[in-house]
């Protein structure tokens, strides 16, 4: 049997390969699971070696070999900081005025995925079956292509594909596109990012497969660690320091994509326009700074800083403060304790690929007394979970509107609602995820023989 080789911009760090915080992470350690697998990627580490010679440095852990290799300062800036951070991110969520594009970061980032594909063809053995995640690494299939690599080659992408009228404003999007066509599949959060995509390479006069394959949580997994925490110290606390009052929870990194600001403001809507709630609800936002070193990251910081303590200082009683805002990372078993106890769980972002906080809630409910999942139609998450209570999350008030509804809702429907939400949680998970993604790359036809 082959291997599974899947190549990541960031390969979990030796400390973090048992304990996944990111999307990406969380959703494949269910997948590697049960097949020889190597994961090649960045270590993380940035180190001044010369470009196009890195060796990658190798370890196995838990039946999983990794392979890394360092970026140098200049890599780190061109390719991870610029190209991808700051021009495909916001691109791929819609927000062409955040796009700060420069030539100079598009070189690297074909250069980076040149020096990918250098580093990990001597790794490959004639059988592998290659998977490309993100957006870090779109012309990476090309790139190998290039060095006579002949494996079946997938790709997926993690976040939106926005429509070919804004993707192609981008200098050097038709060469990203036509560099698609090197996959033997590329696979997609949904149908409408599908659509997207195949629009995109009609555009170019290219052809390759497409598909949806939504990516999933472990919710076995994670319900089992919601119940653990119930009696827990952390839950106890959380609990005791609550008087009774509803939580309403959201959890993020924190990303100008996640809508953190809007929902602030929504937050605030429904104390002013619902005073029922006032005192009555504790907001507890967790956002854990991510990519702290792009401007648009600390101005978003700084925003928030700014909007939690205004609307604490205004809405605050002596004995009751209506935010708390934590920019620290929680350790995920007692995440999914607070989960579980949450009221309301405030998934609002702007535009997100899937969202997988949205299905950890859910999945972390208690089935005789759920809670309510307040999500934003434009998460990717949003047509599998219909059942929620759906805002646009652009619009404070209909946040505030979302709230009030879902703070007042009757257990009975609470009740029927998470019940079909808690189906399709289980319907496509990571495993399911990752079978279906591989399986359709098997039946593709090889592009490179
Ligand atoms: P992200 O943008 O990182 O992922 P998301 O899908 O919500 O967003 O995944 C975040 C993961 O990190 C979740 O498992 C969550 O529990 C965990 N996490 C978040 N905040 C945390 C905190 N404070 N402490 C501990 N853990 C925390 C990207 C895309 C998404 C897509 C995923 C997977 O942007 O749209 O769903 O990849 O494809």
């Amino acid at each position: 049997m082959g291997r599974l080789v899947v190549v990541s911009n960031r390969v979990p760090s030796p400390r973090e390969r048992g304990n996944p915080a990111g999307g990406l992470a969380v959703g494949l350690k269910d997948a590697i699971q049960g097949q020889p697998t190597l994961w090649f990627g960045w270590s993380g580490q940035i180190s001044a070696g010369k470009n196009g010679e890195t060796k990658p440095k190798t370890s196995t852990q838990g039946g999983v070999t990794y392979a890394t290799i360092d970026l140098t300062p200049q890599q780190h800036k061109g390719f991870y900081q610029g190209f991808s951070n700051r021009i495909l991110w916001p691109l791929f969520h819609y927000r062409m005025g955040l796009v700060e594009y420069s030539r100079e970061d598009l070189e690297t980032y074909l250069a980076v995925n040149e020096v990918f594909a250098k580093a990990l063809a001597p790794l490959l053995k004639p059988d592998d079956v290659i998977w490309v995640q993100d957006y870090h690494l779109i012309p990476l299939g090309e790139a190998l292509r290039a060095i006579g690599v002949r494996n079946r080659i997938g790709f997926f992408l993690h976040t939106p594909f926005p429509p070919v009228a804004l993707f192609g404003a981008l200098p050097g999007a038709a060469h990203l596109i036509r560099s698609l066509a090197s996959y033997e599949l590329i696979g997609l959060q949904t149908e409408e990012d599908r659509l997207h995509v195949d629009q995109a390479l009609a555009a170019e006069n290219v052809t390759a497969a497409t598909g949806a394959f939504p990516i999933g949580i472990d919710p076995d997994e994670f319900a089992a660690q919601a119940e653990k925490a119930v009696g827990g110290p952390d839950l106890e606390r959380l609990k005791e320091s609550m008087h009774d009052r509803a939580l309403i929870l959201g959890v993020d990194r924190l990303d100008y994509s996640k809508g953190l600001p809007q929902r602030f403001q929504g937050y605030e809507r429904l104390l002013k326009r619902f005073p029922e709630h006032r005192g009555r609800v504790t907001f507890l936002q967790v956002a854990p700074v991510s990519r702290g070193d792009v401007a648009e990251y600390k101005a978003l910081r700084r925003r928030l800083d700014e909007q939690a303590g205004r609307i604490n200082g205004e809405w605050a009683e002596f004995d009751w403060m209506p935010i708390r805002y934590i920019t620290r990372a929680i350790p995920r078993p007692t995440l999914a304790g607070f989960h579980r106890y949450a009221r309301v769980a405030l998934v609002t972002p702007l535009r997100d690929g899937m969202n997988l906080v949205a299905k950890e809630y859910v999945a972390a409910q208690d089935a005789t007394d759920p809670g309510v999942l307040v999500l934003s139609r434009f998460a990717g998450a949003a047509p599998e979970l219909g059942e929620a209570v759906m805002v646009n999350p652009y619009d404070p008030d209909e946040i505030a509107e979302g709230l009030h509804q879902a703070l007042s809702m009757e257990q009975p429907e609470r009740i029927e609602r998470w019940r079909a939400m808690d189906r399709a949680v289980h319907q496509v998970t990571a495993g399911t995820w990752a079978q279906s993604f591989l399986a359709a790359l098997g039946k593709q036809q090889p592009r490179a023989s």
